[in-house]
Formats: C-alpha cells, sequence, structure tokens
C-alpha cells in the first residue's frame, strides 16, 4: 500500500508546466556541457528531516502528520519507516540519501542491544537499496542528542563517554560502509563549549583529533575507502563549536595531521550563520582542494538561527553551482537536502513539494551558472584583473624571487600605480543577464 498515494512519480514538464508534482528545470538525463544534470547535481536526501522532522520549534510541540509512524521508539516502527522513505526516494527520484545512525535505530537498553537494532534496521535498509537502486551519500553518528553528549562526545570531559562516542562510530561507520556510503560525515554540534570557565580548550580539541584519528585508522581496517567529510558550524547547540568554518577546519585539521584524510560538508546556513556567504566558504574550501560535500538548504534573513529552509534563492543556487563547476564537479560527495519544512507545512505532500522546489532551484542554477561559465566573460575579467603579476616584476612575487631590497629599488623607478575600476556593478550586471538566460 502506497504511504504518499496521491502523489506520482515526479516528471520534468518544463518550465511552463502549472502541475506542483512536476519539475520545470530538473531534467535528470539532460545533458548540461559533458554530463547529465543527475550526475553534476546528486542529490540526496536526509533521513532525519523527511522522516524524523515532528517540525516542532523552541515555542512548539511537533505538527508533521506522519500516518506511517505510531510514535513509538520501538525497533518495529523504525523498521516501518525504511520502505516508506524508500518510496518518498522513488516518487522523488532522489538518487541519494544521508543518514546519522540514531534516525534509522533507536537507543537500547544496552549499548549492545543499540548496535544489534542498527544492524537490524541496516539489513532493512540494504534490501531496500538493492530493489530500488538508490544509494547512501554518507552516513554519521549522532554524538549530540543523548543526554551523556551534552558535554561533548570527543570533547567530553569524560573519558568514558569518549569511549561511547568512539563506540557509536565504530558502528555507525562499519553500517555505512555496508551500504556503500560514498562517504562519511562528522558534525560536532557539542563538540565545543558553553562557558570557557569550565574547559580546557587546548585538550579537548586533541581528544577530537584523536576521535578522527581513530576513525580513520578504523576505515583501513575494515577497508572503507569513503570520503571522510567535516561540517562546519559556529555555533548551536554548543554556544562556541570548534569546527567554526571552513578556515578554522583546514586549520585543526592540517594541525593534526588529518588534511590528506578528510575534506568539508558545507551547509549554506552554517556559512551565514558564521558570518560568511556560501561563496566564500566554498572557495576558502577550493583553495586546499577540500571541499567535498555541500548540505543544500539556507537561512532567513529576519531569523538568527539554523532554520534549514530549502534552497529556492537562485541566485544562491547559481553562485554554488558555479564553484561546483569550476572544481571541476563533485565527485564523491552530492547536494544533500538538509533542509526542513516549515511548520506549517505539515502534511506529507509538502515533502514533495519542499524537494521539487530544492531540485528545480539547483537545475536552474547549474544552468545558469554553465552559460556563464561558456559565455567566459567573468573568467576573462579576472584573468585581466590580475594580469600584472603573470609576468615581470609581478611573476617573481608569485613564485617568491625577489626581496624588499628589489621591490623597494623597482617601486621607486616606476610612476606610480593608477588603478582601473574594479567594475563590481558591471560584473553584477553580467550575472544577471546570464541568469535572465
Ligand atoms: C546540523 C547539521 C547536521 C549535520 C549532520 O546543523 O547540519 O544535520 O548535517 O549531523
Ligand atoms: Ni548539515
Ligand atoms: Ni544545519
Amino acid at each position: 500500500m502506497p504511504h504518499f498515494p496521491n502523489v506520482p512519480v515526479i516528471q520534468f514538464e518544463g518550465p511552463a508546466s502549472t502541475n506542483p508534482f512536476a519539475f520545470r528545470h530538473y531534467n535528470a538525463s539532460e545533458r548540461v556541457g559533458n554530463k547529465t544534470m543527475a550526475e553534476h547535481l546528486r542529490f540526496a536526501a536526509a533521513y532525519w528531516h523527511v522522516m524524523r522532522n515532528g517540525l516542532s520549534d523552541p515555542f512548539g510541540a511537533p505538527t508533521a502528520l506522519m500516518p506511517w509512524d505510531d510514535g513509538s521508539d520501538s525497533l518495529a516502527n523504525a523498521l516501518a519507516r525504511v520502505p516508506v522513505f524508500f518510496e518518498f526516494l522513488e516518487k522523488s527520484t532522489i538518487p541519494f540519501y544521508c543518514f546519522h545512525d540514531r534516525d534509522i535505530a533507536p537507543e537500547g537498553a544496552t549499548l549492545a542491544e543499540t548496535h544489534r537494532n542498527l544492524d537490524k534496521v541496516v539489513d532493512a535498509l540494504e534490501a531496500q537499496q538493492k530493489q530500488t537502486g538508490k544509494k547512501l551519500l554518507w552516513g554519521t553518528a549522532c554524538l549530540f542528542s543523548h543526554p551523556r553528549y551534552s558535554q561533548g562526545a570527543a570533547t567530553s570531559p569524560s573519558a568514558d563517554v569518549f569511549a561511547y562516542a568512539a563506540s557509536q562510530v565504530k558502528h555507525a561507520l562499519e553500517a555505512t560502509h555496508r551500504l556503500g556510503g560514498s562517504g562519511y560525515v562528522f558534525w560536532g554540534g557539542r563538540e565545543g563549549y558553553a562557558t570557557l570557565l569550565n574547559t580546557n580548550m587546548k585538550r579537548e580539541l586533541d581528544h577530537l583529533a584523536t576521535l578522527l584519528h581513530l576513525a580513520v585508522d578504523h576505515a583501513k581496517k575494515i577497508g572503507f575507502t569513503g570520503q571522510f567529510l567535516i561540517e562546519p558550524k559556529p555555533r548551536e547547540p554548543s554556544t562556541h563549536q570548534y569546527d567554526s568554518d571552513s578556515a578554522a577546519c583546514l586549520n585543526f585539521l592540517r594541525e593534526y595531521g588529518l588534511l590528506e584524510h578528510f575534506k568539508l560538508n558545507l551547509e549554506t546556513n552554517h556559512a551565514t550563520l558564521a558570518g560568511h556567504t556560501m561563496e566564500h566558504e566554498m572557495e576558502v574550501a577550493m583553495g586546499a582542494n577540500a571541499l567535498g560535500s555541500i548540505d543544500a538548504n539556507r537561512g532567513d534573513t529576519l531569523l538568527g538561527w539554523d532554520t534549514d529552509q530549502f534552497p529556492s534563492d537562485l541566485y544562491l543556487t547559481t553562485q554554488i553551482m558555479l564553484r561546483v563547476l569550476k572544481m571541476g564537479g563533485l565527485t564523491s560527495g552530492g547536494l544533500n537536502f538538509d533542509a526542513k519544512r516549515r511548520r506549517e507545512s505539515h502534511e506529507p505532500e509538502d515533502l514533495f513539494h519542499a524537494h521539487i522546489g530544492g531540485m528545480d532551484a539547483f537545475a536552474f542554477g547549474l544552468k545558469a551558472a554553465y552559460r556563464i561559465q561558456q559565455a567566459g566573460t567573468l573568467d576573462q575579467f579576472l584573468a585581466k584583473r590580475y594580469a600584472s603579476y603573470d609576468g615581470g616584476i609581478g611573476a617573481k612575487i608569485e613564485s617568491r624571487a625577489t626581496s624588499l631590497d628589489e621591490l623597494d629599488q623597482y617601486a621607486q623607478s616606476i610612476v606610480p600605480p593608477v588603478l582601473p575600476s574594479g567594475r563590481q556593478e558591471m560584473l553584477e550586471n553580467i550575472f544577471n543577464a546570464q541568469i535572465f538566460g
């Protein structure tokens, strides 16, 4: 019996369609350059938002209608959710998914039972993957919900809590491996502090790095060759989170000898919470060849927290896809809708409207970004703007084949520099012209 009886498999109908259950821009098999849209975009759905998010907020109870869910934390209920999720993936035509261990399977009375619960649900997921051809983009361990992690997981002051977290990571990593996941994510919501009065920051950072090293070692042991990822976020739930933005994560990874094993999973709303744009975070990660995957969502200018809204801003999706094209594609990463419906959008069919909108916004962004890239005007402008470094004294500076003495002499020998305009407004016009198509 279908769980979304009134929803068809979503098809591409083109920009003129008025069917709310159709794509206007996302046409999976349409080629953009040398790849299909499906290959470029690698969409994933988040198990936690689709299946587990009741849409409560800090002031109100859950509103989401989930007729398939009995509301209990039983293993039977967890198993019953699996086919519902795969029906959602089939009808939305989303090829990948992501999960936390605790989204898919409940805690048991003992840690051993918790692990057994996970294994049983992984069996069910494996069977559904085989049947439908859907794939796991990444898995992760939820190291932030249970009260034992209230003071951190790897950064807890308690070594026993660290051991619990390690046990959970081991099993979540093995589950990800069994399901053929392309990646494994660490998002450290509680890896930070509420006050420095009770915090030994250096020791906590050392411990965090140790857990990551242990995970890398274990991956080698079990033969998991997927990409490890860190997801930056500056705060919430912690007052200060150690993995606060791309730059902080890269510095941490470098300092602890982890950069060769990790890339970043960047989330749009986390970038804005950190006081950056998503484009900024992407450029920083790309500079270190460390942009691995994307959690696609957006914030709200009027709300100061992680609202995880579905992406609908075409400028933003174009900016993101421009950089994805520039880096040569997402390879093992994807665009994971770490996004939830508004509390008012509580009916099951809203899950589809939300994802259809996000997929269309990114398909549009991909096409616009491709037009911008093909036109080449912005790239040419950029190349010209820095052309003084292509030869002469500039080339010497870039290759560090000069000295302050030489530069002093050079500067005194030339006419004082006159700069051409930065042309921001003209460039914005060019960008807009390509968006209009
Ligand atoms: C929370 C994070 C989380 C990670 C996975 O803000 O976005 O959902 O993506 O743990
Ligand atoms: Ni996320
Ligand atoms: Ni988030």
